[in-house]
């Protein structure tokens, strides 16, 4: 299982010859394809109808209890090397890891059917594309990567032109948590996936390929692949500026990407071009240019309601696969922060006066083609990708990151990129709310080892002198009783709209040591319930608190020794030493 460069046949005779399976079917991506899937899950009862009359052609999977996030601590990079893997990776043999999983697969598919889900990873025309295959015994992954990707006869078509594809065998297996395991053998450009349905470790396209696969392949041909949404940003004159934004899982990439200007906002539009990866490269003219490898969304429904995010209430209105919400009596969904109602049956299918806990559970997701958005934008589809203008990096922080900083200039801003810090949430299995590093929001997602992937990033300032600037925010600061500090949701336009003057230069900021910060009056206020006080400790560098936090940045930069670049390490220098 090692040749990189077999036919798509030859690999899927070969799939077969391990797995077994009753049948094989060669997806091509068709609506009636979908339907009949849709159909025979019905069927089988994989998924269950919604209410057709107020939700049309909307469905409910509950996978199963034990397995309903990411599990990073069953996700390996297999390289040849443990070093080239990283602290921030865990790590197993390709010999070892190839050992352990053809085990697992032999004779897996037996009863099953084996789905060829071919896929591109990008306008299925532009050059900075990839496509793959996935392989899996699940008609539920069969369905999300229809929604998800550009799925089907075209992309295989250029699979066949291209003669190369990133390779994804998956099985749900038996569920087992024990037998679990997501292998990601770049060198191989090769995933395998065991024993879970579930998202991100199941639908092959995305985080696997997407960012683990590819963030190796762009370090190794020069350009990023990113946990960042894409947003075209409107002002009434009718510029147009488009934003690239890296936070952490379940910390408002999708929120951000579908923001509907308040009232007090007139004229300013907002377009979503992707909601949760990015690939970058840069351009003959040094412009860096952006595309979304997603053609839909898998996002967290708690939360959603008309107030935080109308856009994406309506979205999932129809034509959505509703994985782990609960049900109301009208048999339509429901989970928390939906407003309307009571839950009757929780997310596993209890009754809700049984069972305590939330309703839905708190990494319960919708499945929808990114073309549902009311605010999507047609520029996803176009194959040069956007220029992006200012890449925005955050985290889930209760106290010290402010609401908005700039980088002095790009290696700071990798400073600050690799500095984030946000608190676990529920889109991976383990402990909520831990503070950890999140290095540019890819602790879970980057291929290699994070020492190198700083210094890929920190080689694009020598590559071009129109990079984008640089930013960081922190929508999750909150006060002595746990209240937030700041709305929120669409009022963070009014910190986009700050970022843009600076891109534009047409705006002063105060040069701290962590960066440049606003002055309070150049974030607008107007019509906000926000005194004045709490926008001054929304905006406020405390030295002590970031002399600690730089501190701990060094102790994790230490977890890295002599692989972190020495600009990044000079950088960090610089700003303790500004810190005084
Ligand atoms: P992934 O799909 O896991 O990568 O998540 P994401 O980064 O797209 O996060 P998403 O936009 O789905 O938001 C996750 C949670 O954060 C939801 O429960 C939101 O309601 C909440 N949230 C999003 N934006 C904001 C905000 O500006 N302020 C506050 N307080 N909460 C927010
Ligand atoms: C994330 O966890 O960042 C997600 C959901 O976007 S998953 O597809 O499960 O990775
Ligand atoms: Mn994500």
């Amino acid at each position: 299982m090692t040749s990189t460069n077999k036919t798509p046949q030859q690999w899927v005779d070969e799939i077969a010859n391990l797995t077994k399976p009753a049948h094989i079917h060669w997806c091509d991506g068709s609506d009636q394809e979908y339907d009949d899937l849709i159909q025979q899950m019905l069927k089988d009862e994989v998924l269950q109808k919604l209410n057709d009359a107020t939700y049309p052609n909307c469905y409910l999977h509950r996978s199963d209890p034990t397995d309903v996030a990411r599990v990073e601590h069953l996700t390996f990079v297999c390289t040849p090397e443990e070093s080239a893997a990283g602290p921030n990776n865990h790590w197993m043999s390709p010999a070892d890891a190839h050992g352990k999983m053809e085990k697992l697969f032999e004779g897996c598919m037996q009863d099953r059917t084996l789905y060829v889900v071919p896929y591109c990873m990008g306008p299925i025309d532009s050059p900075y594309s990839r496509c793959g295959i996935e392989i899996t015994d699940s008609a539920y992954v069969a369905v999300n990567m229809k929604l998800m990707t550009r799925m089907g006869t075209e992309a295989l078509n250029r699979i066949e032109k291209e003669g190369t594809f990133v390779r994804g065998l998956h099985s749900t297996g038996d569920l087992d948590p024990d037998r679990r395991f997501i292998m990601h053998y770049p060198e191989e450009l090769l995933i395998q996936s065991f024993g879970s349905g579930y998202g991100g470790n199941a639908l092959l396209g995305k985080k696997c390929h997407a960012l683990r696969i590819a963030s190796w392949q762009a370090q190794q041909e020069g350009w990023l692949a990113e946990h960042m949404l894409l947003l075209e940003l409107e002002s009434p004159q009718g510029e147009k500026h488009y934003i690239a934004a890296a936070f952490p899982s379940a910390c408002g990439k999708t929120n951000l990407a579908m923001l509907i200007p308040p009232e007090s906002q007139e004229g300013w539009k907002i377009r979503t071009i992707g909601d949760d990866i990015a690939w970058l490269h840069l351009d003959e003219t040094g412009q860096l240019r952006a595309i979304n490898p997603e053609s839909g969304y898998f996002g967290v429904v708690p939360g959603t309601n008309t107030k935080t995010n109308r856009n994406a209430f309506e979205m999932i209105r129809h034509d959505a696969i509703y994985t782990n919400v609960a049900l109301n009596e009208n048999n339509e969904p429901w989970w928390e922060g939906k407003d309307d109602q009571l839950p009757v049956t929780n997310w596993k299918g209890n009754s809700c006066s049984e069972d305590d806990g939330p309703a839905a559970h708190p990494n319960s997701r919708f499945t929808v083609a990114a073309r549902q958005n009311p605010c999507y934008s047609p520029l996803a589809d176009d194959p040069a990708g956007v220029p992006v203008s200012a890449i925005i990096f955050g985290g889930r922080r209760r106290e010290l990151a402010p609401l908005v900083y700039q980088a002095l200039d790009w290696d700071h801003g990798v400073l600050i990129g690799a500095s984030v810090a946000s608190e676990t949430t529920a889109a991976a299995t383990g402990a909520v709310g831990i503070t950890r590093r999140d290095p540019m929001a890819m602790k879970p997602f980057c291929g290699y080892n994070f020492a190198d992937y700083w210094g890929h990033w920190l080689s694009f300032s020598d590559k071009s002198d129109r990079l984008p600037e640089i930013f960081h925010v922190n929508w999750f600061r909150q006060d002595e009783n746990g209240r937030f500090l700041w709305p929120g949701f669409g009022e963070n336009l009014r910190v986009l709209r700050w970022i843009i003057e600076r891109c534009e230069n047409r705006v002063e900021a105060q040069e701290t040591a962590i960066g440049y910060l606003p002055n309070a009056a150049d974030i607008d206020t107007n019509d906000l319930d926000i005194d004045h006080q709490t926008l001054e400790s929304l905006l406020a560098v405390d030295h002590d608190s970031w002399r600690q936090e730089m501190k701990a940045m060094g102790e994790y930069l230490k977890e890295y020794g002599d692989r972190v670049p020495a600009k990044l390490a000079e950088q960090h220098r610089r700003v303790i030493k500004a810190l005084g």
